[in-house]
């Protein structure tokens, strides 16, 4: 193809991207890498509705613009569709490279589909790759994570997607590395192939640098900290302190682990982080079981660290998100409450929740697959995997595995391979009942891998569910998912939370929702209570009194009366028509649930509109 282009011509590179309401970090940077090579550089974001992808676009824009190589950024979930994709596009004579999570994790399925792939960092490969110095197949730098980012080129899916551009939140990614062991993570697995943990923290410099590139351009109200563990490093935070307000004086939003928020050094920590300007914090709470954040989640968190932590940040004025996983290998629906309980107890701003997706080759990928929960073929994990649970349960919840862990006398912090579920297996029995055996390992002084110590032994036996209560409780914690967010902030949650996920099929109905939900109501705070709420949400949606409110609001009303300013969100779903005939009660949770979010995030999370216009911005 190359033969046929007139000399004069830049070489053209095109990336393949997810679309996504937030925009695509990691190829901004790139595109940066490009723009310093004298490249050439288009994006296309691919859109999909479920599981159908749309590369029409894309295809059409390869004829019009003919680029010289394309490069498809792949995470997992949609690569089945991706590598249809780039066998087209080679098809069509242009060479492909693939980087991007899929690429790190699953290089010899994406080499299939490629004439490159780059595992993990990608800027130095890239360059290697265009400049023609890479042969054909599977790389990677080992000390890639070390290298310098360069100054992104935002323009280029700015200039395609304004509405990118438009967000007041833009995303910045200030370090890499992150040392902790989450079983549903792949973040140890990056440790490991890098040899073991680093963390590199992007020089205070050139995040100041690219900050003032966004707003001399682009609207930039909140800056969005993308990184795994933000502000890992003291002294690295003592200086963006110093500088970031003084210098660029944006406020932003980090994510980080509670356990930075531990100590003396924890305090000062947020105190640096709030003279910074830090208006919120995203953190992961994950289970509100211990049993489950140490044997399967491996996040040893004691419940004090949580509390306090989360109490440290909010009164500290910063807004806070806790994030958290149901339907989780060993949970049922009293676990999942009890996660639900414990973010009630934190009243945090948002409680985002999601459903395990039980990712292949990633420790709780192991443990659903040893227990025949899963097959953990990723090729699986389409759309729908995150909208209901795929996991065949256990009956019983923690009931028959919790003592057979115990007794092992296993700490809880031992190294993942040496950690009791990932070295058991169940055994199916004819039946609903599996034998459990466990192989106990050791670690081997000469080669540092673990091995086998001693013989495999039977330990107990666990139950699966059957067809029908299986599908209950995925029912129960899709349910439970869909109203998290609210729900944790309805005085005793837990029993609201019960009663509605007990609700027969019948009367799950937005209606009969609100009924129950009027009724637990009345008795935790009174009718006074509840009256002032309907006159407070009549009046946000300017309307006399509670009798003029809308019907679907009328039925249903402390859906919106417990988020700030809940009227203008129940306007929101009017506008939208989410209680239009075309939608059932699914379709209707659904989109009450996304639009609670994105009104919590404009009006509370990321405080938006709060702060004064940026000099730079038209
Ligand atoms: C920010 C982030 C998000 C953000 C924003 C995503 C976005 N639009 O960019 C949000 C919150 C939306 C998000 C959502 C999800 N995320 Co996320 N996310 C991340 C995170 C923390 C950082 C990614 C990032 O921007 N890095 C910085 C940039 C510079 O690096 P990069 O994108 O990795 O790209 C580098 C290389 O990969 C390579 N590269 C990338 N693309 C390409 C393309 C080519 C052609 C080449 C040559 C090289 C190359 O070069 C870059 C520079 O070194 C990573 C974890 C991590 N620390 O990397 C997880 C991660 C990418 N997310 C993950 C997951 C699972 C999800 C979700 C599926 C979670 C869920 N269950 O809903 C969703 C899916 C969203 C989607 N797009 O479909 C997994 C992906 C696992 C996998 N095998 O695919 C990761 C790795 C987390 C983890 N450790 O397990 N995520
Ligand atoms: S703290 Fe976050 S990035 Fe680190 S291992 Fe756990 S989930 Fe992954």
């Amino acid at each position: 193809m190359t033969g046929t282009l007139p000399l004069a011509r830049r070489k053209r590179f095109m990336f393949v991207a997810r679309y996504f309401s937030i925009e695509p970090l990691g190829i901004h940077y790139l595109a940066g890498t490009l723009r310093d090579m004298g490249w050439d550089c288009q994006v296309i974001l691919v859109n999909h509705k479920g599981d159908d992808y749309e590369f029409g676009p894309l295809y059409e824009a390869i004829q019009n613009w003919q680029p010289n190589i394309v490069g498809f950024q792949i995470w997992t979930g949609w690569h089945l569709q991706c590598f249809e994709a780039c066998d087209v596009v080679r098809g069509m004579g242009v060479p492909v490279v693939i980087g991007g999570p899929h690429a790190t994790y699953f290089y010899d399925d994406c080499i299939k589909h490629a004439d490159w792939v780059v595992k993990a960092s990608g800027f130095g490969l890239l360059r290697d790759t265009i400049e023609g110095r890479l042969p054909k197949g599977i790389h990677f730098d080992q000390g890639g994570r070390e290298e310098v980012f360069p100054l992104p080129d935002r323009s280029i899916i700015y200039d395609r997607y304004p509405e990118l551009a438009r967000s007041p939140i833009k995303s910045m990614f200030a370090s890499v590395g992150c040392p902790f062991t989450c079983t549903y993570c792949y973040a140890p697995t990056f440790n490991k192939m890098h040899g073991g943990f680093a963390f590199n923290n992007r020089p205070v410099d050139e995040l100041i640098k690219e900050a003032l590139a966004i707003k001399e351009k682009w609207p930039l109200e909140v800056v969005y900290w993308q990184d795994d563990i933000f502000g890992y490093k003291l002294d690295w935070v003592k200086e963006f302190a110093k500088r970031w307000k003084r210098e660029v004086g944006v406020k932003f939003h980090a994510q980080i682990r509670l356990e930075l928020t531990r100590h003396e050094v924890g305090n000062e920590r947020l105190d640096l982080f709030g003279e910074a300007g830090c208006t919120g914090i995203t953190l992961a709470i994950e289970s509100g079981s211990q049993f489950m954040r140490d044997r399967v989640l491996f996040r040893h968190m004691p419940e004090d660290l949580i509390l306090e932590g989360c109490d440290r940040i909010m009164s500290r004025g910063m807004s806070l998100r806790t994030e958290q996983i149901l339907a989780i290998p060993f949970s049922d629906l009293e676990t999942d409450l009890s996660t639900l309980d414990l973010n009630n107890r934190i009243n945090p701003t948002m409680a985002w929740c999601s459903l395990l997706a039980p990712y292949g080759g990633t420790d709780i990928g192991t443990i659903c697959r040893n227990f025949g929960f899963h097959t953990s073929n990723n090729d699986d994990l389409v759309e729908r995997s995150y909208e209901m649970s795929t996991l065949q349960h256990p009956a019983g919840g923690i009931r028959d595995i919790e003592p057979m862990v115990e007794k092992l006398g296993i700490n809880p912090s031992a190294p993942p391979a040496l950690q009791p579920l990932v070295n058991m297996q169940a055994v199916r029995n004819d039946g609903a009942m599996a034998d459990v055996f466990y192989q106990a390992k050791k670690k081997d002084k000469v080669t540092g891998t673990f091995v086998n110590d001693g013989e495999r032994q039977r330990v107990g036996t666990i139950e699966y569910l059957d067809e029908a209560d299986n599908d209950r409780y995925r029912e129960q914690s899709w349910r439970l998912q869909r109203m998290f967010n609210w729900l944790a902030k309805m005085p005793k949650a837990r029993e609201l939370g019960r009663t509605l996920a007990n609700l027969t099929h019948n009367e799950w109905q937005w209606e009969r929702i609100g009924q129950v939900t009027t009724e637990h109501l009345r008795k935790q705070v009174g009718g006074a209570e509840l009256d002032r709420r309907l006159h407070a949400l009549a009046h946000e949606m300017h309307l006399e009194s509670p009798e003029q409110l809308p019907e679907p609001i009328k039925q249903n009303p402390h859906t919106f009366t417990y988020f700030g300013d809940g009227g203008r969100l129940a306007q929101m779903a009017l506008d939208k028509d989410v209680f239009g005939p075309e939608n059932d009660v699914a379709d209707t949770l659904d989109q009450v649930s996304t639009l609670g979010r994105r009104h919590l995030f404009e009006k509370q999370l990321y405080k938006i509109g709060t702060s004064k216009p940026p000099i730079a911005t038209q």
